[in-house]
């Protein structure tokens, strides 16, 4: 059994859920917040089988599409970042994937 944690784009997060509803995928969504440009993402918690790994990284590929970010001139600001010292523009994946081992699961 593997946990999969995906930080996907909010505007991407419910088709990817849906997919991978009607794969008989179980998923969560939580809301989140990035630590580099403070913006809401959000990161789906994805527990299945170990041969279930690459489908759902498929599915996540279908509908987690880059884009570009410019962050606010002001979002530096609050942070202990000197004013305007944030790239201009940046690549916002797709999706981040870290895939973890469980151990064990229980519904109770
Ligand atoms: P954010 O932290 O808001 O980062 C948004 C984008 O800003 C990142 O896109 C990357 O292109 C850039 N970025 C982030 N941290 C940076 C840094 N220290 N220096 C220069 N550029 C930086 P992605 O890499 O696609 O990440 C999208 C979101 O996925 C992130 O939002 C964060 O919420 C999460 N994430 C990515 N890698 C992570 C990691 N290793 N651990 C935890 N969360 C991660």
């Amino acid at each position: 059994m593997k946990l999969l944690l995906a930080i996907v784009n909010n505007d991407d997060s419910a088709r990817a859920a849906a997919a991978l509803t009607e794969h008989g995928i179980f998923v969560t969504k939580l809301s989140t917040t990035g630590g580099f440009l403070m913006v809401g993402n959000t990161t789906l918690l994805i527990g299945t089988e170990d041969e279930k790994v690459n489908e759902v990284k498929e599915i996540l590929k279908t509908h987690c599409t880059t884009r570009k970010s410019a962050p606010s001139p002001t979002e530096s600001l609050g942070r202990g970042l000197k004013h305007g010292s944030l790239p201009a523009e940046v690549k916002v994946g797709g999706a981040t994937v870290f895939v973890l081992d469980v151990l064990d699961t229980i519904k109770i």
